[in-house]
């Protein structure tokens, strides 16, 4: 039986069983949405507007890159990136349907169908889906190829780094049911690790790859200006003021009017007009409140 150490204010150990079996609630927010086997849950077809790209996602970090990649492309003049978004609401298990399985068997938002191509291309996991549309309307990728190995660098850094802020040190600092001084220390040391790594790259460019702005933008914003401005409420925690160059990154960012329409796609609270649940006209951003800094 494992002993609590007091005097380093860690919990008494766990003593893993031979096997692990799936009989304990594990707490903690999500705790009854998480399985440990994929696959549908019930029958439910994905409905389908009228645009080529049919988005089904949710306005969270993962959700919002997509968002702010189409309403980017569509700012830039190419009309084929027109797109319907629809609201999977994960709390309530819709990325366990078996329409949303069928498109992405790791049941995650964002997942998307382009319908331009017959039979429709299926898309999943948000740095592929920003790849496929930068290199469907070679926009936001360069084609020199050192500027375009450092975007591919960063959107891939972005890919691998981020689940050790949200599922890493968000989790146990907001989410887990109760408070680990060693998780939080684990996870607090990576996100100030990355915090600085993409401080430092910025203070050398504009932009993260270079001086173009890319996907890896894209990619890297929605993450990384959420945990610097409100994200699990950590910020003083984090002391993400030492971060200048990302600030000033970020608020060059937030200024774009694609940044901030895709910001508001699929979020289901908000402002006074109420952020967008869906999104399947432009005329649909009429009359809405952007947040003073997405
Ligand atoms: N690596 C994936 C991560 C996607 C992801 O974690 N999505 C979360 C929301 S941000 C989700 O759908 N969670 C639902 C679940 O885990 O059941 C990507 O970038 O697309």
């Amino acid at each position: 039986m494992a002993q609590s150490d007091p005097a380093n204010n860690q919990p008494a150990g766990y003593v893993p069983p031979k096997v692990w079996t799936w009989d304990t609630p594990s707490g903690g927010a999500f705790a009854s949405i998480n399985r440990p086997v994929s696959g549908a849950t019930h029958e439910k077809e994905l409905p389908v507007g009228k645009h080529p790209f049919q988005l089904y996602s949710l306005g969270t970090p993962n959700g919002v890159k997509v968002t702010i990649m189409l309403e980017e492309l569509l700012a830039a003049g190419h009309e084929g990136a027109e797109y319907d978004a629809w609201l999977i609401s994960i709390g309530d298990g819709d990325q366990f349907g078996s329409g949303f399985v069928e498109i992405n068997p790791n049941s995650k938002i964002p997942a998307m169908r382009d319908h331009a191509l017959d039979p429709p291309v299926n898309l999943f996991e948000s740095g592929s889906i920003l790849f496929y549309l930068a290199e469907k309307f070679g926009a936001f990728l360069p084609e020199e190829p050192h500027q375009r190995a450092q975007t591919m660098n960063w959107l891939m850094w972005q890919m691998g780094a981020a689940p050790y802020i949200g599922g890493g040190f968000g989790h146990f600092y907001q989410y887990a049911p109760f408070r680990i001084e060693y998780a939080i220390n684990r996870f607090a040391m990576e996100a100030k690790r990355q915090f600085h790594v993409l401080d430092t790259q910025l203070g050398k460019s504009e932009y993260v790859a270079g001086d173009d702005y890319t996907i890896a933008d894209i990619a890297i914003y929605p993450w990384y200006s959420v945990m610097m401005r409100d994200g699990y409420g950590a910020q003083e925690f984090l002391s993400v003021h030492e971060y200048a160059n990302i600030h000033r990154w970020m608020n060059t960012l937030g200024q774009r009017e694609a940044v901030k329409r895709g910001s508001i796609v699929n979020q289901t609270s908000g402002g006074p007009e109420g952020f967008l649940r869906e999104r399947h006209d432009a005329s649909d951003f009429d009359n809405r409140e952007y947040p003073e800094n997405p």
